[in-house]
């Protein structure tokens, strides 16, 4: 290896990175495989993965004279879980998101990085990306040989498993590439028979509209009546089909990284507070956390969703507080749940929300649940 892409290697790796490697900044590998996924409309509504082409398919049209991508992973997963709620429901929150926002947390130490590379070789143009850029990160990550192509379609390391972000720096720095990664997947399908909702469609390729975390996390508005039952008690991402990969069981290896390390009540948040949050509340709990993404209504419909799934009769009156939420969205999964739950109590409380319902959308629903219960309209 070159001296210039050993030190630039060392920066990355000073600055705590985890994994460090080098691909070259031509279109990437896998493009025809990412243009084929969005005709078929796996993208479902992430439309800004289709903006930029162009940029998209070649590193140089983001960076004239661009060279070289500097790829970095950060491990993330914080172990086992420590949080208690006695008998209440609890719903689920993917390891990722258990600790502060990891964009807020990379992102300038990769910026850190750049500006130590263009102090040392001056001239150096670089632009940085982690999940920001149209930067196809697992393709380039793969070639820089920091793991291969899971069938759940993350990317695996042999050493420590799937549970790690990327981040790259595209760089004018000319560094020698890594060797890629080869597939250590072999026969194995277990990710794909393990998801709850068949979102792995075939191997390598994932229809982001079942997925559980395209469900909980982008979708902003119902999540299909059909998937519901599948979310079960997640309520932020899914962690399934990395779990049960045998690379995550046997080499899967938790964070050391205090920056990403988890925060109390983040992983199992009981589902009635959750339900109860108002706005200044949801914006004090999850200010520095990913979560903030899903806004409050999307993680209210998850929390309605989740106890639906797991809750019981005790859980009717904060799902009928839900069902006059300002919200007409929460409103909708609030009576899906009591619908899911059943029983004298969540039947008068469907039936007294019909009768002062305005919107159409959500009478529709109280109507289904209605139905759901075995009462009449
Ligand atoms: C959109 C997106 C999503 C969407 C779509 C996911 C997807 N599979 O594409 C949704 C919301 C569902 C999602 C979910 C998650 N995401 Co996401 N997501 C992205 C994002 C922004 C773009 C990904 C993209 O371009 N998808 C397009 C499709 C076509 O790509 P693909 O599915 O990876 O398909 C490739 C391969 O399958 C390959 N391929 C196709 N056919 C074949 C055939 C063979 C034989 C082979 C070998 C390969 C191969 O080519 C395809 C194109 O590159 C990236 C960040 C980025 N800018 O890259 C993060 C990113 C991929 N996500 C990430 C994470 C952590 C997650 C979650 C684990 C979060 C969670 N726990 O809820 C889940 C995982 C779900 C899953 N099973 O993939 C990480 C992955 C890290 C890693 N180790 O791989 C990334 C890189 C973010 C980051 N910076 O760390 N995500
Ligand atoms: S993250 Fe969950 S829902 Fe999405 S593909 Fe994996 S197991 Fe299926």
């Amino acid at each position: 290896m070159s001296v210039v892409t050993q030190q630039v290697k060392d920066l990355a790796t000073e600055a705590g990175f985890d994994l460090v490697g080098v691909a070259a900044a031509t279109a990437p590998k896998t493009w025809d495989a990412f243009s084929r996924w969005l005709s078929l409309g796996y993208a479902g509504e992430m439309a800004y993965l289709e903006r930029n082409p162009s940029r998209r398919a070649d590193p140089a049209a983001i960076l004239p004279g661009a060279r070289s991508l500097l790829c970095v992973g950060a491990l993330y997963h914080p172990g086992s879980s420590a949080s208690t709620h006695e008998d209440r429901p609890t719903g689920r929150v993917s390891c990722y998101a258990q600790g502060d926002d990891y964009h807020d947390v990379l992102i300038p130490r990769l910026r850190s990085v750049l500006e130590r590379i263009q102090a040392r070789w001056p001239g150096t143009e670089g632009n940085v990306y982690v999940d920001t850029g149209p930067v196809l990160e697992r393709d380039f990550a793969k070639e820089a040989g920091l793991g291969w192509f899971g069938k759940h379609t993350n990317l695996i390391n042999k050493q420590v498993g799937s549970y790690f972000f990327l981040g790259e720096i595209l760089l004018t720095l000319d560094l020698e590439p890594d060797t890629p990664a080869a597939d250590h997947c072999g026969t194995c399908t277990r990710c794909m028979t393990a998801c709850p909702t068949d979102a792995i469609v075939a191997p390598y390729e994932l229809d982001s509209r079942k997925c559980i975390s395209y469900l909980t996390i982008e979708l902003r508005g119902a999540i299909p009546k059909t998937l519901r039952e599948g979310v079960g008690d997640w309520v932020y991402g899914c962690d399934v089909c990395q779990d049960v990969c045998p690379w995550t069981i046997k080499h899967g290896r938790v964070t050391k990284d205090p920056a990403l390390a988890p925060k109390p009540d983040r992983d199992r948040p009981a589902l009635a507070d959750l339900l109860r949050l108002d706005q200044a509340g949801f914006s004090e709990r999850f200010r520095k956390s990913p979560i903030k993404r899903t806004k409050r209504r999307g993680l209210l419909r998850n929390a309605a969703v989740a106890l639906g799934n797991v809750g019981t009769r005790s859980d009717v009156p904060v799902l009928s507080d839900a069902l006059r939420d300002p919200e007409p969205l929460v409103r909708a999964h609030a009576a899906w749940a009591l619908g899911r739950i059943g029983g004298d109590e969540a039947t008068d409380v469907l039936r007294e929300a019909r009768s002062s319902e305005k919107e159409e959308d959500v009478r529709s629903e109280i109507d289904d649940a209605l139905c759901a219960v075995g009462a009449e309209l």
